[in-house]
């Protein structure tokens, strides 16, 4: 089986749950800070720069919808994926965190076909009160989350392993999360599998 999406592409985008495309096939979203590499993480799954990558935080409020085909167990099947807008942009003021948790709660709630939702922290930042409340608040629902460090090429070898296990300590969980990089591919396969496997859920 190669771990590989094939036929990507962009579907559409939309800014509440009234204009997001129907959902019809499994889905995954991807959540984490501005600036964080949602979007590179996104293109490097995809295997093309279809979504924008920016090295100033933006403040797109965009939710941008990809599809793409992922391999599985039960052959090739649609699978969505979802760029969510970033939070904890510069210095947020409340009312904008409270439209980021706004759109999020009315985008998961409004997305039968959601299968899991990964969360990206910057291996060099670690995890702070915005990824412990999201992943709180998610521990609640029927759906699982996926944690990824990303930038890990930004660390040395040496410092990576101990950067993902600081960020699953600080984060409650029972073990470290996927370590990857949009610059080196690492973490791709392995990130590919954990979404065929969650897509396989019904
Ligand atoms: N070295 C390195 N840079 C990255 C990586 N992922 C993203 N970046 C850079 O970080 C910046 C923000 O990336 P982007 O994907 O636009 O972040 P987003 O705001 O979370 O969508 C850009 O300058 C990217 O080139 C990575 O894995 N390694
Ligand atoms: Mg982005």
């Amino acid at each position: 089986m190669t771990l590989r999406l094939e036929d990507p592409r962009f579907v559409a985008s939309g800014t509440s749950p009234d204009n997001f495309p129907p959902p019809s096939y499994p889905e995954i979203a991807f959540a984490g800070r501005s600036n964080v590499g949602k979007s590179s993480l996104l293109n490097t799954l995809l295997g093309r720069p279809l979504a924008r990558t920016s090295s100033t935080p933006g403040r797109t409020r965009l939710v941008n919808f990809f599809a793409a085909r992922l391999p599985g167990a039960k052959g090739k099947r649609e699978v969505g994926l979802v760029d969510l807008p970033g939070y904890g942009y510069a210095k947020v003021a409340r009312s904008e965190r409270a439209a980021w948790q706004h759109m999020i709660e009315g985008y998961v709630t409004g997305r039968p076909t959601l299968r899991a939702m990964v969360v990206i922290v910057d291996v060099r930042r670690g995890a702070e009160a915005e990824e412990r409340d999201l992943l709180e608040w998610l521990a609640a629902l029927p759906l699982p989350s996926i944690v990824v460090g990303t930038k890990l090429d930004k660390l040395g070898k040496a410092a990576q392993k101990p950067a993902l296990v600081a960020i699953g300590q600080e984060l409650g969980m029972s073990r470290s999360p996927l370590g990857f990089s949009a610059e080196t591919g690492e973490g791709k396969a392995d990130l590919i599998r954990l979404l065929s496997r969650a897509c396989e859920t019904e």
